[in-house]
């Protein structure tokens, strides 16, 4: 049988003017949904003066307001919701770090879409229901684990809900139960594949082909990092709770930005200082319209996400509009003596200069002056303690950097095993001018 390289071919693979039309129909009924079941969003529209007969097709998105997470946590918990609770299945939430949770609501359609959605990333890397698939996300209120799983399930391939952590148990799995696809965050496949060669074994000791990693931002560099230490292809996908969790776009064989699943999910970028709407290929702030979500129907929500879309024709077929890697949020940006820096291009320095993601960043202040240092381990190959040489490198780190920034950053390079791993989302930035 030929191998089924599309979930979905139909939705995947559909012509723009098919798709326009799709998401206008879609559009409209999403509008008067969420006008009849969420007075949150219902003020707001009367507010701008926008109702339901003024949205007749996608080339009126425009006219309705935006949602941030400012009005998630105003309307916390139940004020976004579409459906009376009764109707809802399931929750997930964010981790809240930064004030109150975000919480996503399903209704069982919204998770089977949501699965399909996965399921589609889980094909374009490669997988079939042959397939053994690790599922090394989170579980529980983190929408990692359980939105691969489903997906996974709905595949028909053979789903290990290991979870994060107990990382020689999950080596010893991928080996064992010989899983040939992992889910988890790159950070964590680095670490995978870190404690793999210290215990001796070699890409080739474990048959996996493909990995699905995404919920952080990971740069070409580790990219190629991950791929060569576990021996697979390394695939992105990209989601938020807000809009279900990962599934919202993923990539394909070509591995050159992300398929959006346009026929649930409408894309904008937008200039988030202004808000005014960018055209195809400029960069900004991404922006999505869910438009089959009953239970938590987002219009126009602002992902801060900073990124670009392309309608370049793709190799694998796909119509789907792509984004590329989003280069970090833009409530990671550190400005740094007035300079815009995100973690994502130290991190390419760095692997660039061999060295692994294994580091953080520490911004400060001093007399209203800013500091930058970057804390970087050696791999285990260039430790060496002989000062002369760890100063030369260092050296060698603060010139890429300079050249990459465009100011200067103190580097201190740290023995292999210092930096803290992390099992989900690494955190890479200490800015203690916060504090
Ligand atoms: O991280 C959902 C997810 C789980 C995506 C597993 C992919 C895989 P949240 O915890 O709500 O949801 O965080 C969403 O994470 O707005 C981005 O800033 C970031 N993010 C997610 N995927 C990527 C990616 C999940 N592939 C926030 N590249 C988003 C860069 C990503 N950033």
């Amino acid at each position: 049988m030929a191998k089924k390289i599309y979930f979905q071919k139909d939705m995947e693979c559909a012509s723009l003017e098919d798709m326009r039309k799709l998401q206008s129909e879609k559009l409209i009924k999403q509008v008067q949904h969420v006008w009849d079941n969420v007075p949150y969003y219902k003020a707001k529209m009367t507010e701008d003066g926008v109702c339901p007969e003024d949205i007749k097709s996608i080339d009126d998105l425009y006219k309705l307001p935006f949602l941030s997470k400012a009005d998630l946590r105003d309307a916390y918990p139940y004020g976004l919701l579409g459906v009376p609770k009764k109707e809802c299945v399931r929750i997930h939430s964010t981790s809240g770090t930064t004030g109150k949770r975000v919480i996503g609501f399903y209704t069982q359609h919204d998770l089977d879409l949501w699965a399909d959605c996965c399921a589609r990333a889980l094909v374009a890397a490669g997988a079939t229901s042959e397939d053994v698939v690790q599922v090394s996300y989170g579980y529980g209120l983190f929408t990692g684990g359980m939105g691969l799983h489903d997906g996974s399930h709905k595949l028909g391939s053979m789903t290990i809900p290991m979870s994060s952590g107990s990382t020689d148990r999950q080596i010893m799995f991928i080996r064992d139960l010989e899983a040939t696809v992992l889910c988890c965050t790159p950070s964590y496949a680095a670490y995978l594949g870190e404690t793999m060669a210290e215990m001796g074994m070699s890409p080739d000791d474990i048959p996996l082909k493909a990995g699905i990693f995404g919920a952080e931002a990971w740069s070409e560099e580790m990219r190629r990092d991950i791929e060569k230490t576990l021996g697979i292809k390394a695939y992105d996908i990209y989601g938020l709770t807000e809009l279900s969790g990962p599934g919202v776009s993923f990539e394909c064989e070509e591995q050159t930005g992300m398929h959006i699943n346009e026929d649930h999910f409408i894309a904008e970028i937008i200039d988030p200082d202004t808000g005014e709407v960018l055209p195809e290929g400029a960069e900004g702030e991404l922006v999505f319209t869910s438009l089959d979500k009953e239970a938590f129907p987002l219009l126009r929500y602002r992902t801060r996400d900073i990124c670009r879309l392309s309608r370049k024709k793709c190799s694998c077929g796909r119509t789907l509009v792509k984004m590329d890697k989003p280069k970090g949020r833009t409530d990671d940006m550190l400005i740094v003596k007035g300079v815009n820096v995100f973690p994502s291009q130290i991190e390419t320095v760095l692997i660039n200069h061999g060295y692994a993601a294994n580091y953080v960043i520490i911004v400060d202040r001093k007399f209203n002056t800013d500091s930058l240092e970057v804390q970087v381990e050696m791999t285990p190959e260039m430790f060496t303690d002989s000062v002369p040489e760890i100063e030369s490198r260092q050296r060698e780190l603060v010139d890429g950097l300079k050249a990459m920034l465009g100011i200067k950053a103190k580097v201190t390079l740290v023995a292999p095993k210092t930096i803290e791993r992390s099992e989900g989302k690494a955190k890479r930035v200490i800015d203690k001018r916060n504090i």
